[in-house]
């Protein structure tokens, strides 16, 4: 059952200038930064609130590594500006499978490596009314998860 919102994605140029007007602007620090080469951003994530199920939510800020990258196609045709949502499950597997047999366009076989040891899936936007839209499971406190990295 899709529980939360785990983040809303948002797609920039600059992410540590970004990063410092959501600091300056909202006192919203960062937690944790990396980069993920196969989804082709390096990115931020920000807490906003921790949530009931044990999951937070968050601000992802997605600064792309390459042009042809997912983020990078959409900065080049629409600017900066929200790129996806996130929804927060305790299964990813089974959710996404309940997706897919809805018929929306579930776009990884398996779920994929997201931030802070999550695992992820997308849902095509064109299956979702214009919105690119992920599911995701946090990875269990006290792994190689959450605060971790950098
Ligand atoms: N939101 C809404 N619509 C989007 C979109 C987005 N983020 N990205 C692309 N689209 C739309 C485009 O506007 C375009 O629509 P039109 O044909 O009407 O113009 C259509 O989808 C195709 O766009 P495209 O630029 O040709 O892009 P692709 O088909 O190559 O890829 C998608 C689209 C969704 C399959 C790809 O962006 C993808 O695989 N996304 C999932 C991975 C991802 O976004 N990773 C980065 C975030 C990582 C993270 O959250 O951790
Ligand atoms: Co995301």
């Amino acid at each position: 059952m899709l529980t939360r919102i785990d983040h809303i994605g948002i797609a920039c140029h600059d992410l540590d200038a970004t990063a410092a007007f959501y600091r300056a602007t909202y006192g919203f620090e960062v937690l944790h930064t990396e980069v993920n080469e196969e989804q082709g951003v390096r990115e931020a994530m920000l807490r906003i609130n921790g949530t009931d199920d044990g999951g937070a939510s968050y601000i992802q800020l997605l600064e792309p590594v390459s042009a042809d990258s997912p983020v990078g196609k959409w900065l080049a045709r629409h600017g900066e500006g929200v790129h996806h949502i996130a929804f927060g499950t305790d299964d990813v597997d089974r959710d996404a499978e309940a997706v897919r047999g809805k018929g929306v366009r579930v776009l990884y076989d398996e779920p994929r490596r997201g931030s802070m040891g999550s695992r992820i899936t997308f849902l095509h936007p064109k299956d979702c009314h214009g919105v690119l839209t992920e599911i995701v499971t946090a990875a269990p406190p006290g792994t190689a998860g959450e605060g971790s990295g950098h």
